[in-house]
């Protein structure tokens, strides 16, 4: 007989959570595989169209699908007491939980996502209430943290943990054969307004503060039919918007990027009228400006990109060539100008800027500001998280405990490197500059 698998997205423990286009891809991608092979059972703790917060006017979505979880205010965690910030719990509540695999019990397995090395507290809630309510079940692990910090994630309990991208030992302890050309598992969702692709791995770039390089290695196609009948299955689905997690999107693209874009106005065209291609297209997980040219910001405003994030986090020469030379302030210049002759909306565009990196310097952060409104595109400070195991995060051990996920927090590390009043400043300054911008449009 098939098995039972319990599929877990587990709440957040953090000062802040949005839901910036969040779901647990790796999961569903690991679910897809088993398609048809096993009897699968989704609890997404930050599903806001679960039937109990869809109707919670201030957790409603905006235009593009983002909006606010529902969350609770709890004590900080006793290394983050310094912090004097509200810590919550973002999630659905613990007793939804616990009537829903009460209700559907027996599991045989349960695959639970892991994301932040810094959200590790509702892993083990998570661990906790499966173990109480379903003892019998076999608890697997997979995803960011268990990949960045395995160590930390054996004192978890769980009964298998699934580092880094090679999934034979999951296959193996399932007893599964698993189909790799299966695309995620989409259809888990009672309703689903938003979704997810990924059109490659890996990077060719090898910035400092990132761990991507080193663990997916350097860029890699996802095979295009795969990513097309993933995106023909989201639409059945009744997805309205489309977050892209590719670390480098825009690679290379007459790989990937281009006849995938293609194919997808060629379909919208056939479909419907254009004017009727309804799914929203983003890029939260930053473009690279260097490589949009006029071909490729025509394609992503003609396929339905609606917002466009840039990576580009200083202004600073002797910063940028410092950690790994991404991109240059010309190379942002020169994308902006671009996307916006393609048509893309000014307000619509972001540039991520890196607050209290080590090495950087709040003079130059201002300047990365000043630099980014001149060119009429908004701000986005990226609050630096260090990363265990990348040579910028190794060198913030001068400044906290990296053996504890916790202290990668994205809000704790600028308030512990810069002071709060400090970090205060520039994000208040980054909302003026915002402000300032729109009320001139
Ligand atoms: C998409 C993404 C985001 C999205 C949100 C993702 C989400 N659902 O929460 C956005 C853009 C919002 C985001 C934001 C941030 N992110 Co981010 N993000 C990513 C990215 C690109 C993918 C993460 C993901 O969803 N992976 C799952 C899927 C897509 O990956 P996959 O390779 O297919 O998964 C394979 C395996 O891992 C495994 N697997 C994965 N999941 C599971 C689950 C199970 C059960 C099993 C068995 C296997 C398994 O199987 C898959 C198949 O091979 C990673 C980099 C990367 N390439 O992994 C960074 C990454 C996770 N982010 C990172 C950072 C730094 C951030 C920010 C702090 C940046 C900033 N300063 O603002 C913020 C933090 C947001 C917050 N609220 O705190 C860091 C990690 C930081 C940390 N301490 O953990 C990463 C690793 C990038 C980096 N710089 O090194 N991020
Ligand atoms: S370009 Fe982005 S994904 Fe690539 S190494 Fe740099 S930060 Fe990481």
């Amino acid at each position: 007989m098939a098995p039972k698998i319990l599929l877990v997205n587990p709440p957040i423990y953090d000062f802040a959570a949005y839901d910036f286009w969040l779901k647990p891809y790796g999961l569903l991608s690991v679910a897809g595989c088993l398609r048809g092979k096993a009897d699968f059972k989704l609890f997404d703790y930050l599903d806001r169209l679960h039937p109990f917060t869809a109707k919670q006017k201030d957790l409603a979505s905006d235009r593009w699908g983002r909006g606010r979880f529902y969350h609770e205010v709890i004590a900080n965690p006793a290394c983050l007491q310094a912090i004097p910030r509200y810590f919550r719990r973002f999630g659905l509540p613990r007793s939804l939980f616990a009537d829903f695999v009460a209700q559907e019990s027996p599991f045989d397995f349960a695959l639970v996502q892991t994301t932040m090395t810094y959200w590790y507290l509702g892993i083990q809630e998570v661990i906790q209430d499966i173990r109480k309510i379903s003892p019998q079940t076999k608890i697997i692990l997979g995803g960011n943290y268990v990949t960045l910090c395995s160590s930390h994630a054996e004192h978890l309990h769980a009964d298998l943990l699934v580092p880094g991208t090679n999934l034979e030992p999951l296959w193996k302890y399932l007893e599964i054969e698993p189909d790799l050309a299966q695309p995620a598992f989409w259809e888990a969702y009672h309703k689903l307004n938003v979704g997810v692709l990924k059109l490659s791995d890996g990077c060719p770039f090898s910035c400092t503060y990132c761990s991507v390089p080193h663990l997916y290695g350097k860029f890699k196609p996802r095979p295009l039919q795969r990513s097309l009948a993933e995106l023909e299955l989201l639409a059945n689905c009744g997805v309205q918007n489309i977050a892209f997690y590719d670390d480098a999107l825009l690679f290379e693209p007459e790989k990937v990027l281009v006849p995938f874009l293609n194919e997808l106005i060629r379909r919208g065209i056939e479909v419907n009228p254009p004017s009727a291609w309804r799914i929203n297209l983003h890029s939260p997980n930053a473009l690279n400006a260097r490589f949009v040219t006029q071909d490729s910001a025509d394609s992503l405003v003609r396929a339905g990109f609606k917002t466009f994030y840039l990576g580009f986090e200083s202004c600073s020469l002797e910063w940028q060539k410092r950690t790994g030379s991404k991109v240059f302030s010309e190379e942002l210049q020169r994308a902006v100008e671009l996307l916006l002759s393609a048509g893309a909306e000014a307000s619509n565009i972001t540039a991520y800027q890196m607050l209290a990196h080590p090495h950087g310097d709040t003079a130059e952060l201002e300047a990365s500001m000043r630099f980014v409104k001149s060119l009429g595109i908004r701000g986005m400070l990226a609050d630096f998280s260090p990363i265990p195991g990348t040579p910028d995060g190794e060198y913030c051990r001068k400044w906290v405990d990296m053996d504890e996920p916790l202290m990668h927090n994205k809000t704790a590390f600028p308030i512990i490197l810069l002071g709060f009043d400090e970090s205060n400043r520039l994000k208040d300054l980054q909302r003026k500059l915002n402000r300032e911008l729109s009320a001139k449009r």
